[in-house]
């Protein structure tokens, strides 16, 4: 298979290729201390600008125009010689490929490198259980769709199970944070059950087939169970990934910060928001300046400007 020819650190989605672009990759990310991802491309760029704008407001053009992503696939954007932000796309596989590639990327722009020289913080959005649309969850755990602690996949044909974890160092510095700059914005911490699809793996009735296996009381009940039983309060579709992929990379430090977009559980049981797209993008914007300025700070041991970054929710 064409596959077994590449070299093992062809970086085919990232459009690297080593060794021919080491020297590129050493002098452009041996910094790199913080990766924060999210799933859009173009929202890769809106995080990288406001990141530049924290330190150096000039570069906050720049920082949103340059992708060193070399194919469609992803971008990724350097505000800051220490950080990296990247879209990592839908779903698990999506996520998977893109963290393989960036690990690749700095560990060999690292030469020996530590596990923990570099981290990924993944800013995202999600459904809330009974947790109101514009609130802040800050991960504790991910799950998957059985509530399972696992990212179960197969390798050779078999089944693996795969521990995901997230780092509760830096877990716990995001929340105490998040809290500190949240203002009225609620902020939770808990679960987040990530799920390998959209529609029915999150219980959701406003899929195509119109006549699903469950109707709105078993929907309900299990949003319930994911709830008090395993105490899940949110649902997405990366957080797994993330959680399976460091701890087996051998333990790079992760964290998940998500926009609540829909109470899933609220009332009138809506399955997709309602909220204006205005306020979805108010809303998607409070884990940006939320994980923003915590990498900045803890890059700088000093407070941003978060206050003069363009608030969105002025506007
Ligand atoms: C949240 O939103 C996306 C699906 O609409 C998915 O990437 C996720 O995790």
């Amino acid at each position: 298979m064409v596959v077994d020819t590449l070299p093992p650190a062809a970086l085919f989605h990232l459009g690297y290729n080593l060794p021919r672009d080491l020297q590129f990759i050493t002098c452009s990310f041996r910094s790199v201390k913080y990766v924060i991802l999210c799933g859009s491309m173009s929202r890769a760029s809106t995080i990288a600008s406001t990141y530049a704008s924290l330190s150096h407001p000039e570069r906050s053009k720049r920082a949103q125009q340059e992708d060193f992503c070399k194919t469609d696939r992803y971008s990724l954007y350097q505000p800051a010689p220490e950080v990296l932000v990247a879209s990592h796309g839908i779903g698990l596989g999506s996520a998977d490929i893109v963290l393989h590639e960036l690990t690749s990327m700095l560990r060999a722009a690292k030469p020996g490198c530590a596990a923990d020289a570099f981290c990924f913080i993944r800013c995202g959005s999600s459904g809330g259980i009974s947790v109101p649309a514009g609130s802040l969850v800050v991960s504790t755990g991910v799950l998957n769709g059985a509530a399972e602690p696992l990212l179960r996949t197969t390798v050779l044909g078999l089944p693996v199970a795969r521990a995901a974890s997230l780092c509760p160092v830096l877990t716990g510095r995001l929340l105490a944070h998040a809290e500190a700059i949240a203002g009225d914005w609620p902020v939770v911490a808990g679960k987040t059950l990530c799920c390998d699809t959209f529609y029915a793996g999150q219980a959701r009735l406003d899929g195509a087939y119109g006549d699903e296996e469950y109707g709105d009381r078993e929907r309900r009940d299990f949003l319930k169970l994911c709830r008090d039983s395993h105490g899940v309060a949110n649902f997405e579709m990366e957080s797994l990934a993330l959680g399976a992929f460091c701890q087996r990379a051998g333990g790079i430090p992760c964290a998940v910060v998500c926009a609540v977009l829909v109470d899933r559980l609220g009332e009138g049981g809506v399955d997709a928001p309602t909220a204006e797209r205005s306020q979805l993008l108010r809303w998607e914007e409070r884990p940006v300046r939320v994980v923003c300025s915590f990498v900045y700070e803890s890059l700088h041991g000093c407070s941003s400007s978060i206050e003069d970054i363009d608030d969105l929710e002025s506007k």
